[in-house]
């Protein structure tokens, strides 16, 4: 079972590893691409709309992160360049909805964002 990491970010710390420092005061969840595994822990994540996630890659390849084109709510709304061994990246989430994403690299990497609107209310 993977530790998940559940933060209010600290914007000093973060804004030199990613490439969009989420607002102070973001609450940040971390899904970590793990050294020698082709996968994100945890695959499946749900946050609430204004939440961010970060994605660390502790893996010594480069891993992007994309939405699965044409599924989910905004196939747009992810889309990193190859995330560097050892640096992250970060999206924070407006609105409500599905967010399947994989690695454009290694398809077999997936995982998905779920995004509840606030006072668990649907979009
Ligand atoms: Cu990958």
């Amino acid at each position: 079972m993977a530790i998940v990491g559940c933060i209010v970010v600290a914007p000093v710390v973060l804004a030199q590893e990613t490439g969009t420092s989420p607002e102070e005061g973001t609450v940040v969840h971390e899904v970590r691409i793990p050294k020698g595994a082709a996968m994100f822990i945890p695959a499946l994540l749900t946050i609430k709309a204004g939440e961010a996630v970060t994605w660390i890659n502790e893996d010594d390849r480069g891993h992007p992160v994309a939405g699965i084109p044409g599924q989910g709510t905004n196939d747009k709304e992810i889309f990193s360049q190859p995330i560097a061994p050892g640096k992250s990246w970060s999206h924070t989430f407006k609105k409500a909805g599905e967010y399947p994403y994989f690695c454009y690299i290694h398809y077999v990497m997936m995982g998905a964002i779920i995004v509840e609107g606030d006072q668990g209310q649907p979009n």
